[in-house]
């Protein structure tokens, strides 16, 4: 399937995968962009050397096109951003904030920079900061999101600019890709689902947790003090909310979660541990490789799509 995102990427499919922390390391990586996506390592909270090892771990295992996403509140965004470049990263996606400084660097170095935005000012803003896509995000997504559905951002965001949109937030399967491509997107960023496949480093406690959570499963935390992010709902959930709506300060909410991200990929523990995950969690019930979950997912589509 041919769309300006595979050419702009070099990929078979227009499918890339999400950026998720802990989870998007250089297995998922290789193994989605062996089987025709664009993996993605996720930069999130790490120093630049081990983004650096992750990339290099990364072109041992695969040929094809692969990225990095930076996540912008880690205090090493700036090292990593150079990182990027000196080891000569094609493309880029970006998220929780505005990637504007970087994109001069990038440009200049041949990277492709695609940002995640949630909403049409920022699409608008990095368009004219040189961004060659976006990723349109709805507040569906896992992890760190913003307030508008998939639904009614994605076709917003096609309106507003000239540039290719990825649509993210809520596609778990052909039918949300399908979807995604008759609201005017090229191509769709996947998280939650590659979260469990089968090549994914993820806790099995975690998988697990996706694959049992059903539609309504997921909380949003931090709404009080400006960083909303979905996760599935557990112990450590309840207490959060409970302390936000006492009015618990920032600090006190961050005690609470420090760490806990990676208590719940890497060491399995989903009760006190942060569960990030997006709305569609209700829609996956199995592990499978990348290249299943791709095939599946481009097989759906072309039937719904009728190419
Ligand atoms: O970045 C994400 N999802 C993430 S990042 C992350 S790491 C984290 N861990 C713990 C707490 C908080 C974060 C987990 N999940 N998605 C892309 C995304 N970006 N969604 C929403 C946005 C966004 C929101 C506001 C982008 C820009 C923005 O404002 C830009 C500005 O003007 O500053």
């Amino acid at each position: 399937m041919k769309t300006r995102i595979t050419e702009l990427l070099g990929t078979e499919y227009p499918i890339i995968q999400g950026g998720m922390a802990w989870v998007a390391e250089y297995h998922l990586a290789a193994a989605v962009s062996e089987a025709g996506g664009l993996g993605i390592i996720g930069a999130a909270s790490a120093p630049a050397e081990v983004v650096r090892e992750q990339i290099r771990k990364v072109k041992e295992l695969t040929k094809k096109p692969f990225g990095v996403n930076v996540m912008l509140m880690n205090p090493n965004a700036d090292e990593v951003a150079k990182v990027i470049v000196e080891e000569g990263v094609k493309v880029v996606t970006t998220g929780a904030g505005n990637p504007a400084k970087y994109i001069e660097m990038w440009k200049a170095a041949g990277v492709k920079v695609i940002p995640v935005v949630a909403s049409v000012a920022l699409a608008k803003l990095m368009e004219r900061a040189g961004a060659d896509a976006v990723v349109a995000e709805g507040t569906e997504a896992g992890g760190h999101i913003g307030s508008t559905t998939t639904m009614a951002l994605v076709p917003q965001v096609v309106d507003a600019v000239k540039i290719p949109v990825i649509a993210a937030g809520g596609v778990g399967d052909g039918r949300g890709f399908a979807a995604a491509m008759m609201l005017g997107a090229e191509g769709v960023q996947i998280g939650t689902r590659f979260c469990v496949a089968t090549e994914a480093i993820t806790h099995a406690n975690y998988k697990e947790k996706i694959i049992k959570a059903k539609d309504i499963d997921s909380e949003v935390t931090g709404l009080s003090h400006g960083h909303p992010v979905r996760l599935i709902r557990n112990k450590m959930t309840r207490e959060y909310l409970r302390l936000e709506k006492e009015g618990a300060t920032m600090e006190e909410l961050e005690y609470l979660t420090l760490g806990s991200l990676r208590k719940a990929v890497m060491d399995g523990d989903v009760t006190d541990g942060t569960v990030m995950a997006g709305q569609i969690a209700g829609l996956i019930s199995k592990e499978q490789t990348c290249k299943e979950i791709i095939e599946e997912i481009m097989a759906q589509a072309k039937v719904l799509l009728k190419i």
